[in-house]
């Protein structure tokens, strides 16, 4: 009975300890993620290698945390930490890649390294004729 007596105990004051050590780690959890925001570009990608190319570009870039391009839309949905960077950044790391960021055009350097299939003029991208 002595045992069982100690183990109560024990528990009655280990458990407020572990209580207040899960809530201080969701809390920070928490923070982590409010610190997060979320931008859209409208990009002038048109396939899947510009998807890798964009996506691999923005993964480099500071502050950013996912990158992610639809190339239906051609719009690259970024969550980023607004302390680290901000769209006006995001939009000048998607000209250098070689692309527009919405109204902005893209860097004419950049654009001209970019292959040809993966150029916005190319008329005939996609349809698989080539
Ligand atoms: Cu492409």
């Amino acid at each position: 009975m002595q045992f069982l007596k100690t183990l109560f105990l024990a528990l009655l004051i280990a458990g407020p300890a572990f209580a207040a050590q899960a809530q201080t780690k969701t809390k920070v959890k928490t923070q982590g993620a409010a610190a997060t925001e979320q931008v859209q570009l409208k990009t002038s990608a048109v396939c899947d290698m510009c998807k890798a190319r964009l996506e691999k570009a923005l993964a480099y870039e500071k502050g950013v945390q996912e990158a992610h391009l639809d190339v239906a839309s051609q719009v690259l949905t970024v969550s980023y930490r607004p302390d680290k960077t901000s769209p006006t950044a995001l939009r000048t790391a998607v000209q250098r890649t070689g692309y527009d960021a919405d109204s902005q055009p893209a860097e004419p350097r950049a654009y001209d390294r970019l292959p040809d299939c993966c150029k916005k003029t190319n008329a005939v991208h996609g349809d698989g004729t080539k």
